[in-house]
């Protein structure tokens, strides 16, 4: 056999990629392997989430520390509105982040459309939500891991 000699343990070339996509890795496998011990413990738990004019319904949302969840997000208003909760995500390890708008930490939801955040709860604590075109109209929430 011709093989180069281990690919794998090749000098790393410089500067950090290597580390970084170790960790990116490091951090994939690790959110998968709890969305997967959650999903193997109990079937994740849908909440459905409500977003009109100009409002959260309901406005309060609560999860469990280390269970699974679908957070289903309708748009049954006539204006186009966001679920804006970057402290929230960052406190549970999303399985789709893809529904994430390109570039932000926020869920964009058109008129009459639905879209569905996976994820396992990590953190414990209370966190804002709103939406970001409309929050000055009083359309915020609250959401607590417990
Ligand atoms: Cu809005």
């Amino acid at each position: 056999m011709t093989t180069r000699g281990e690919p794998e343990a090749a000098p790393l070339a410089p500067g950090a990629c290597g580390i970084e996509r170790r960790a990116a890795l490091a951090a994939l496998l690790g959110a998968a392997a709890l969305a997967s011990a959650g999903a193997g413990a109990a079937p994740a738990e849908t909440v459905e989430l409500a977003m009109s004019e100009y409002r959260f319904s309901p406005d309060r949302l609560r999860f469990r520390r280390g269970l699974a969840y679908r957070l289903e997000l309708e748009n049954r208003g006539s204006e186009l509105h966001e679920f804006t909760a970057p402290e929230f995500l960052a406190s549970i390890a999303l399985d789709n982040p893809e529904v994430l708008a390109p570039g932000s930490q926020e869920v964009v939801v058109r008129p009459g459309e639905r879209k569905e955040l996976r994820f396992v709860a990590l953190r414990r604590g209370r966190y804002a939500m709103r939406c970001a075109d409309h929050d000055w109209a009083g359309m915020v929430g609250e959401i607590v891991i417990a």
